[in-house]
């Protein structure tokens, strides 16, 4: 039998570039669509396509193509026929999905039905992943929340994902199809997108260390969330798919700190007095807030075996650490000895 194939979606993305190092290092041939655009996408994946100047021949393949195009979902799909497909592909801003709400949900909702019904139209064998979301949860009626939580979105991109998750339970039970929904809570990393709050202010740190900004604006600092670290998270998506029944699970940490605590936490590490930094601006609010999420993972414990490694502190250092090394900065080198002491033989951990 030869390699594996895995299709992603959204691999240019924080999961998506993560996800493609774990499944290339397990012996798979990736693909994935990535978006035309008028600068390069593809920052994330480069160590992994590039050898220097060289191209490498690292298992990987992208296709050009768009969540809002099902011709070349289709033809993708045709063309490489395989095992496992990752959908991570979205507009995953929450503020701004309240700018672009009909183009979220083409994206994060219709997008996710085009895939599942090209896998149903083609008879295509395969095992789809949903990336679903803790934002599902929004206005909380349970604390914490499990697989069972009702549901209550707070914004376009959660009402887009709320049809996602629907639509995949529903191709599950109506056509037999081997698909599930992963709902995770934040996951973070050195590659998290900049606008994200717990990057913002990690970048921020390192932009005010290197006296390149004065202030750093935020909005809400009561909001509360499960922080976790992503490779960790895109591990468990694999294992989803490699479990015998087809369920879904919630992934999370167990633990919720808030912005403010997030904001303490990464000035202090550095040194810094963090009430002289920051300042809030109320450009950052959103018109619906989610105030509160806090995951039970104990079902992906008890079936999967998973509990992550990585803790809100350890977290918090590792992308300080990353971040001041980005700028040209010497980072203060907690996070990484971290990273060495937990993921001795995994060298992509560490950005
Ligand atoms: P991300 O860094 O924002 O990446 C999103 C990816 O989707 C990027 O590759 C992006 O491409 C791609 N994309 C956006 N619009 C597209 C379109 N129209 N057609 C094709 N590709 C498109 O997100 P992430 O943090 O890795 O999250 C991955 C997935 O998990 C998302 O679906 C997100 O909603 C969901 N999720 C994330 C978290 C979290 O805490 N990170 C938690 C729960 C669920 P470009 O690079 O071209 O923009
Ligand atoms: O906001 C508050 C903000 O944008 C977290 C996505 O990956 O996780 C992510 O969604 C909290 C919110 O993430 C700023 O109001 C304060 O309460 O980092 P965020 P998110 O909205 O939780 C879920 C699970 C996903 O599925 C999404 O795709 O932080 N906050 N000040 C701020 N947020 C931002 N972005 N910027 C600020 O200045």
């Amino acid at each position: 039998m030869g390699n594996k194939v895995a299709f992603i979606t959204g691999i240019t993305g924080q999961d998506g570039s993560y996800l493609a190092e774990f499944l290339l290092s397990r012996g798979y041939e990736v693909h994935g669509i990535i978006r035309r655009a008028s600068t390069f996408n593809t920052g994330r994946l480069d160590h992994l396509l590039f050898d220097g100047q060289q191209e490498k021949e690292s298992g990987l393949y992208l296709h050009y193509g768009d969540m809002i195009d099902s011709s070349n979902l289709n033809r993708v799909l045709e063309e490489i026929k395989p095992d496992e497909i990752y959908n991570l592909a979205a507009q995953s801003h929450v503020k701004v999905s309240f700018e672009v709400p009909e183009y979220t949900a083409e994206v994060d909702a219709v997008g996710t039905l085009r895939i599942l019904d090209a896998i149903k139209e083609t008879g295509l064998k395969t095992k789809f992943y949903q990336a679903s979301t803790s934002e599902l949860f929004g206005k909380i009626t349970e604390v914490p929340q499990k697989e069972t939580t009702p549901f209550y979105p707070r914004s376009p991109y959660a009402a887009a994902k709320l049809y996602a998750y629907w639509i995949v339970v529903n191709y599950r039970e109506a056509y037999n199809l081997f698909a599930c929904n992963g709902i995770l809570f934040n996951h973070e990393s050195p590659r998290r997108g900049e606008n994200f709050v717990t990057r913002k202010i990690t970048r921020g740190i390192a932009h005010i260390l290197a006296k390149k900004q004065d202030y750093l604006y935020l909005g809400n600092l009561e909001a509360k969330r499960d922080w976790g670290y992503a490779p960790e998270y895109v591990e468990f998506m694999w294992k989803m798919l490699q479990n015998c029944d087809v369920e879904d699970f919630v992934i999370g940490t167990g633990e919720t700190h808030s912005v403010k605590e997030f904001v303490e936490e990464s000035f202090s590490y550095v040194g810094l007095d963090w009430k002289k930094y920051v300042k809030v601006n109320s450009r950052y609010f959103r018109p619906t807030e989610v105030d509160l999420l806090i995951a039970d993972p104990s079902k992906a414990k008890e079936r999967l075996g998973w509990s992550p490694k990585i803790t809100f502190k350890e977290l918090v250092k590792i992308m300080v650490d990353a971040d001041m090394r980005a700028i040209g900065l010497e980072p203060i080198g907690e996070g990484d000895e971290i990273l060495k002491q937990k993921f001795p033989d995994q060298w992509w951990r560490i950005d």
